[in-house]
């Protein structure tokens, strides 16, 4: 039974809702009475409908209720806090947009509450002294926001780098003074000292007009590929420096766009000319945890997806830069730095390395600095959770090793993950440049409850400074980088990964009424692809790396167990379905091999194959790890798995791994991710790459990069039963139907051209660097206030936090979130 929705967003909730309980009265009083008879407690959609269901007894009055207005409020509740007599209800019609009313059980009065109100309710179901503190620490990051547009329209979000160039074009048009920054912005542009584009003497909007008039008129008298060398003599006299383009013609354009944009700028102009403007010659990439490498590393605690998108993301970017640069007319060899930890014990990687050149790239490089604790440098590995004490002095270090190795300041800072994002922020701030962050996956989304139970996960998860570095990041940051919409605000029924940092309370430590706003236009969708080198369809056999064959061969189907597989492929001739994932636990691949276990038409027709983690648990740092390791051999044995599933262990050779995707597309078989949530998920893009059908998760990024059966499928991983159905149900069709395997994979790669390559990725991203430069600018005075609040927040909390994290590479072992 599904309630339709019922409100629109013009509708306030706290207005609607007394009539709605009036005209179910009785019902809705006992309804309450049962809601607040256990007293203090949180409750979910789901409970409060399934509490309604038990009251209204009449079934067509329950369906009537269900499907009204007050079922609509329930469905989109996310969570209500009880605290007799009231009901403090959290409602999200929207992504994006929440609601807060309390009504009281007793009388059924319905009254609107900010988010702190809403949060002092959760607050008492566990800590009533700090609910009722008025002193309590509350942290109320909009409040710096008044003066930056924000958009209105959910479908907007994503997209700040059009929101704001639809803005400035609205702002630069309102009278000749409020061209003045743009010109100043201009002026000031320079590379290694020398001006670029327009040079001082052109110090009024009228005078660059002039200038770009005859300049434009003598241009066009030119061939189009004059280079800007011949005519560059004739530019300085007018005021006008080198970055305008190499040729005449591309100079020509730029001019044009400026000319425009000077006359009545428009969004469309105001993008292209930012897109042409030289400002980015030098990038800094900050990654600091893990073993950050180009190879041994894939497959070990926390080195994943992340480093592959590193890699494949500096690369991309390296070639636009260098098409960019060309095309402006310049002589200058751009550099991107991705700087991590330097590991001394690095086990066989090359993370003891200070620099490493980036392989496939012409002036990248990795850069290692060592964490430093009070007894010299840390030599051992540390997980993700236990890295805080070392940022602040890494973010020191690392930024004297930058500044020497560019000789100078990079143009752009640009973090990942929690530890990324906030040395990002340190840095970003303390030189003045622009920043960018991306998540790739925020943990507080990952654990139920994470921020009201904070205490009772902080000593494994150090939440406490997760939370508080990640905040710190998100409000720091010029733009924020992400992979798919439902990381910025989720779906209709799921809050998105930021929009849970809306508004959250960790109590006992502060309180955050307003954390971030996903209406924000720092916000912008930027999706990774798969390096298509590696990653490309099985059909292109003269392409495909035919090397790895009878390694491949062995791999899958040799009968003896040793260090790279156990368990044996009795027959050859069934299709395959594939996964490989680190051995988290919320990556679910135990969970896959249960499914496969129980569903006895799914073993018949298909055989299982995992790539993951290794064999012996008594040899994992990692508690997630062991524990799964343990779990993968007591499934194989219950459900009697020998002869149907080969268990592979974690590859690091990513060319190989390719191969064995197309090698599973040749037994038209399929591609199986079933995390429990998976914020972005890089081996579904690159199973599609490859032209493998794929099967993945609901839970977060895969929802989204796949269109349910047209491109792949969704699977619930919460209704194994459902999921395993599903992948049976497709083989079975593959079976009566031999073109639908390929209209699967066909559907995949089509998806994939159209979304998710690096190509699209990299002008994106050099797009929001060109435009955000500006925007900092213009938001001077606002970014300095909220600096000085988030520097005082970082002082005074976050160290602190940090402090009590233990120093010195004890291996904190991470426990079972489920437990
Ligand atoms: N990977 C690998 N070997 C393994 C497991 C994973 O090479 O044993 C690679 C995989 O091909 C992908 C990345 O690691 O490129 C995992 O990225 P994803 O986004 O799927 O997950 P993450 O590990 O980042 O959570
Ligand atoms: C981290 C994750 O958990 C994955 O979902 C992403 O694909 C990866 O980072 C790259 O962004």
């Amino acid at each position: 039974m599904a309630s339709t929705r019922n409100f629109k967003r013009s509708d306030s909730i706290a207005e609607g809702m007394p009539e709605a309980l009036k005209q179910s009265r009785y019902q809705m009083k006992r309804c309450f009475a049962r809601y607040a008879g256990k007293g203090k407690r949180v409750m979910k959609s789901n409970h409060l409908r399934d509490e309604l269901e038990k009251v209204i007894e009449d079934r067509v009055e329950r369906v009537r209720v269900l499907d009204g207005y007050l079922g609509s409020i329930i469905r989109f509740t996310q969570e209500a806090a009880v605290v007799p007599p009231y009901i403090a209800f959290a409602v999200r019609p929207n992504p994006g947009i929440w609601e807060y009313v309390k009504v009281n059980s007793e009388d059924l009065s319905v009254d609107a509450i900010t988010s702190s109100e809403f949060l002092k309710f959760k607050e008492t179901i566990c800590d009533e002294k700090w609910a009722s503190d008025e002193n309590a620490l509350e942290l109320d990051f909009g409040a710096f926001d008044s003066s930056t547009p924000h958009m209105v329209l959910p479908q907007s979000m994503g997209n700040g780098v059009q929101f704001i160039a639809k803005f400035l074009s609205s702002q630069l048009r309102k009278d000749s003074e409020s061209m003045k920054p743009l010109l100043d912005y201009l002026i000031a542009l320079k590379h290694q000292g020398e001006s670029l584009m327009v040079s001082e003497s052109l110090d009024t909007t009228k005078k660059l007009q002039t200038a770009l008039i005859l300049a434009e008129v003598f241009v066009s008298a030119l061939s189009k590929e004059t280079p800007y060398h011949q005519f560059e003599p004739r530019f300085k006299e007018w005021g006008l420096e080198k970055g305008w383009g190499n040729t005449a013609e591309h100079v020509k354009e730029t001019m044009h766009l400026l000319s425009e944009v000077l006359q009545a700028p428009d969004p469309s102009s105001m993008e292209k000319f930012f897109s042409r403007v030289p400002t980015i010659f030098n990038i800094v990439i900050f990654s600091p945890h893990g073993y950050f490498g180009q190879a041994d590393v894939l497959g070990l605690p926390d080195t994943g997806g992340q480093v592959v998108y590193i890699l494949d993301q500096v690369k991309a970017l390296e070639e636009e830069m260098l098409l960019r640069i060309k095309e402006q007319g310049l002589a200058v060899k751009p550099q991107i730095l991705v700087v991590t930890r330097l590991i001394p014990e690095a086990r066989g990687t090359k993370c003891n390395q200070e620099l490493e050149v980036i392989l496939n790239t012409k002036c990248s490089h990795i850069l290692r600095v060592p964490f430093k604790t009070e007894n010299g440098d840390l030599h051992q590995w540390v997980s993700r959770f236990d890295v805080y004490p070392y940022l602040e002095q890494f973010a020191q270090d690392a930024a004297a090793k930058i500044l020497d190795h560019l000789e100078g300041k990079p143009d752009l800072i640009i973090g990942n993950y929690t530890d990324g994002n906030l040395v990002a922020s340190l840095m970003a701030s303390k030189l003045g440049v622009t920043q960018g962050t991306i998540a790739h996956a925020l943990e507080k989304t990952k654990y139920e409850d994470s921020d009201l139970k904070w205490k009772e996960f902080d000593q494994k998860y150090h939440f406490s400074c997760q939370f508080t570095a990640d905040i710190i990041a998100m409000n720091t940051t010029d733009f924020i980088i992400t992979s798919t919409f439902q990381e910025i605000a989720g779906s209709i029924d799921r809050p998105g990964q930021y929009e849970s940092h809306g508004a959250y309370t960790l109590p006992g430590l502060y309180r955050v009424a307003s954390g971030i706003n996903v209406f924000d236009p720092k916000f912008n969708i930027a999706s990774p692809g798969a390096d298509q080198s590696v990653y490309f369809p099985y059909t292109l056999e003269q392409k495909r790396f035919t090397t790895f064959r009878p390694e491949i061969e062995e791999l899958l189907y040799s009968k003896e167990n040793n260090n790279e597989h156990i368990g044996f492929l009795e027959d050859r001739k069934k299709p395959i379905i594939f996964s490989m994932a680190r051995l988290d636990i919320v990556k679910n691949i135990t969970g896959l091999t249960e499914w496969y276990g129980k569903n006895k038409k799914l073993r018949k027709l298909v055989s299982l194959v995992i790539v993951g983690g290794f064999f012996d648990a008594s040899k994992s740092k990692d508690r997630e790890e062991m524990s799964e390791i343990k779990k993968m051999h007591s499934l194989i044995e219950k459900y009697h798995l020998q002869g149907q599933i080969r268990w592979i262990a974690a590859q690091t050779d990513r060319k190989r791994n390719s191969e064995l995707y197309r090698f599973i597309a040749d037994t038209k078989g399929a591609f199986v991710q079933p995390a429990l949530y998976e914020a972005f998920g890089l081996t579904v893009i690159e199973a599609m790459n490859c032209g493998l059908p794929t099967f993945a998760t609901n839970q977060g990024g895969p929802a989204e990069i796949i269109v349910d059966g047209v491109s792949g499928f969704h699977i619930d991983p919460n209704n194994g039963d459902e999921a395993s159905n599903k992948i049976a149900e497709f083989f079975e069709r593959c079976k009566q139907d031999n073109s639908y395997w390929n209209k699967i994979s066909t559907g995949g790669l089509q998806r994939i051209e159209e979304r998710y390559t690096w190509k699209i990725y990299a002008n994106k991203l050099l797009n929001m660097g060109s435009i955000y430069s500006f925007w900092r600018q213009l938001n001077k005075e606002e970014k300095r206030a909220k600096k000085r609040y988030l520097q005082m927040f970082y002082n005074l909390q976050f160290r602190n936090l940090a402090k009590k994290v233990a120093v010195g590479g004890q291996e904190t072992q991470q426990p079972d979130p489920k437990a």
